[in-house]
């Protein structure tokens, strides 16, 4: 998978995704990621990419222009045939789900378009974007955080990139629940032990276990995931 991230801030980006498990997929070449500098794309002599909105109203807004050349650049790097998917990152957008990441995950190239100040003008998102997804409902002052979730969940489903055993798949949110208490070493600690059936090496009961903890956790936490569940 390549990702080609466009945005006035490559540099956030690229700091944020090249450590960890990320960092290891781009060193393997399972994954790569490029941050695009819509900057570059600039068309006059002071760099200007933000202008003044029609209308009024407070703020300033991306220009057209350079994030259509921006797309262009991009699109003329990338081998791979048909019309690549462009995801705005957008609180306009879908919210961002694990079904989403599952979906994203098969493409070979995924653009992906970050706003600043106000957003973007309209008419060049009508022309590129695909996809417009929101990470949630709260105000931030760009789409590069964003963009870098989108990136990670992603990848993490991308084969190898992950090394344990179980896949990706297996995970907690693939069937809508939580995830069960762990615990690691000591078999005390301030006091409070481990719950004794994952001391007993009996597999079935282990299993059992964390289901029911699994259940009851997404119960007291999460219920809006439980009436998903009964809807599916
Ligand atoms: C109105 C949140 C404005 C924000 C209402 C989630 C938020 C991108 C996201 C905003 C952004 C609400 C996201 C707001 C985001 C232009 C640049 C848009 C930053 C911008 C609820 C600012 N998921 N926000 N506006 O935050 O890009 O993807």
């Amino acid at each position: 998978m390549n990702f080609h991230v466009m945005t006035l801030f490559p540099e956030m980006i690229m700091q944020g995704l090249n450590v960890s498990i990320i960092g290891r997929a781009i060193e393997k070449g399972l994954i790569s990621i490029e941050a695009v500098n819509i900057r570059d794309y600039a068309f006059n002599k002071h760099n200007k990419v933000d202008d003044y909105i029609y209308g009024g109203g407070a703020g300033m807004l991306m220009q057209a222009e350079p994030v259509y050349l921006c797309y262009e650049a991009i699109r003329e790097r990338i081998t791979s045939g048909s019309r690549p998917r462009v995801v705005y990152l957008t609180p306009q957008g879908e919210v961002f789900t694990q079904k989403k990441a599952q979906e994203l995950a098969k493409e070979d190239d995924l653009i992906l378009l970050c706003g600043h100040y106000e957003g973007i003008d309209e008419r060049v998102l009508e022309e590129i974007v695909t996809d417009n997804i929101s990470i949630g409902d709260y105000v931030l002052t760009g789409g590069e955080l964003p963009a870098m979730i989108v990136v990670d969940a992603v990848s993490r489903l991308i084969p190898g990139v992950l090394n344990n055993d179980v896949s990706a798949e297996f995970e907690s949110f693939q069937d809508d629940l939580l995830e069960y208490p762990q615990y690691s070493r000591p078999e005390i600690w301030h006091g409070k032990r481990v719950p004794e059936v994952l001391l007993s090496g009996h597999h079935a009961n282990v299993e059992k276990w964390r289901h029911e903890q699994s259940v009851i956790r997404t119960r007291e936490r999460r219920p809006d995931l439980l009436d998903n569940k009964e809807k599916s």
